[in-house]
């Protein structure tokens, strides 16, 4: 029996400069959490309360977003909601996580540099259901471009220019900070994997040379059935959970990137990030049920769409290229109200793709161009293909407050295609009303 109380999660995070040994060759002037990439895992069960500190030893200010957590809009960890954290102060977050899952945490401030450098980390918060597996791994993905001598340099006007356009992508690839990992599991067993994608940009295209898995979550957690396959596209912020093997005794393969053509100038690539060896066998207690958990839709495919959001590029005097939501960088989107249902359809008119991210709430994708989706998810970062649209359905629940959406990209991001929007309970707004007028009268 749980104890009727809500637990507390008390974890302590500093940021700050440190250097990390990535592999025998490369060391890098990294920024992150308690001098480790990827930070500490932080983790819960589903209801705990988090308490979370954070020290920011950095020459910079920070803020830190707790990207998947349906929390209060003023723990969301942007500078919409909070006076960023600046050198040598601390900021305790605390929320509860309600949902259980998959989730990270990341810089959400100067975040083309300090997250390329490393300021990520995971947060996990178990479920109660009956998924039983013999282990469980987290997989943070990740690339960083640097220099000849391991540094994050800038670039000439050129290269600044193309990683604005097409987003920053390295040859250094990383599985949990470090390069060409190899992963021992016995054979005969069958483990649940969590892949973060933690990249600025890249479009990590999940492989096992040919060999089959199976998807059993995404973002907002499990999916009703596992989903048998043999890739899954993971984009910049995105999670996917799996369940590997059970695989033979003396098995060696890559966990590899499929190419990706994102429609940049950066040529895909087929990339290994690291290998796994399966080692002898030992006896399996896994269990994977059938019905994972059902997953009630918010409404029908042909749901009437209440809002039309609009990603796109267009020119710009000062970059040549601007990268807008709905016509404008930086904008300001309408206000919700809480408890009415959002259809929105989020259309992506540029010839290039885009990874679209709701802060604080989850989504269903109900339709992609017209066509209703193979299985149901709870989503909270989905990819706009180039030239498409899709119908997403979620409700603000009673969390009023600042958020925003926008392209995970961080590029993009910071060159402008994003929305600030509010939640607001108009319960509340005709109270203050009534307030006002007692006040009048008395
Ligand atoms: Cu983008």
């Amino acid at each position: 029996m749980k104890p009727n109380t809500t637990n507390i999660r008390y974890y302590e995070l500093t940021a700050s400069e440190f250097n990390w040994k990535i592999s025998e060759e490369k060391t890098v002037k990294a920024w992150g959490f308690n001098n480790s990439i990827p930070g500490p895992v932080l983790k819960a069960n589903k209801g705990d309360m988090m308490v979370i500190k954070v020290k920011n030893d950095l020459r910079e200010a920070t803020v830190v977003h707790w990207h998947g957590i349906r929390l209060p809009s003023s723990m969301d960890g942007t500078d919409d909601v909070q006076r960023p954290i600046q050198p040598g102060e601390e900021f305790e977050y605390r929320f509860v996580v309600p949902d259980a899952g998959t989730f990270w945490y990341h810089s959400h401030q100067n975040e083309t540099e300090q997250m390329e450098r490393g300021m990520y980390g995971a947060l996990i918060v178990e479920e109660d259901s009956n998924v039983i597996t013999d282990e469980d791994r987290i997989f943070m993905i990740d690339d960083m471009k640097l220099t000849a001598t391991n540094e994050f340099k800038e670039g000439n006007f050129f290269q600044r220019w193309f990683e604005r356009h097409d987003g920053r992508e390295g040859e250094t690839l990383l599985v949990n900070g470090k390069e060409n990992s190899l992963i021992k599991m016995h054979a005969g067993q069958m483990e649940r994997w969590r892949f973060i994608n933690a990249s600025s940009a890249k479009y990590f295209r999940l492989h096992f040379e040919g060999k089959t898995f199976k998807i059993i979550g995404t973002d907002g957690g499990l999916l009703e059935t596992a989903q048998e396959v043999n890739e899954v596209l993971i984009i910049p912020g995105e999670r996917v959970e799996i369940i590997a093997g059970p695989f033979a005794e003396g098995e060696i393969f890559s966990i590899e990137s499929l190419p990706y053509n994102r429609m940049t100038s950066i040529k895909p690539k087929r990339q290994k990030y690291a290998t796994v060896k399966v080692g002898a066998s030992k006896p399996s207690v896994a269990f994977i049920p059938e019905n994972l958990r059902t997953i009630e839709s918010l409404a029908s495919h042909d749901a009437i769409v209440t809002r039309k959001v609009n990603f796109s590029v267009g020119p710009s005097w000062k970059h040549g290229i601007n990268f807008l939501v709905n016509g404008h960088v930086h904008t300001g989107d309408k206000p919700v109200n809480v408890g009415e249902l959002q259809v929105w359809e989020v259309s992506n008119t540029s010839l290039m793709d885009h990874p679209f991210h709701l802060h604080g709430f989850f989504f269903q994708v109900l339709e992609e161009n017209g066509k209703p989706l193979d299985y149901k998810a709870w989503k909270d970062t989905y990819n706009l293909k180039p030239k498409s649209k899709i119908k997403i359905a979620w409700i603000p629940d009673n969390r009023p407050g600042r958020w925003m959406y926008h392209c995970h990209i961080l590029e993009h991001h910071e060159a402008g295609m994003m929305a600030h929007f509010e939640v607001v309970d108009p319960m509340k707004g005709a109270m203050k009303h009534e307030h006002h007028h007692h006040a009048c009268k008395n």
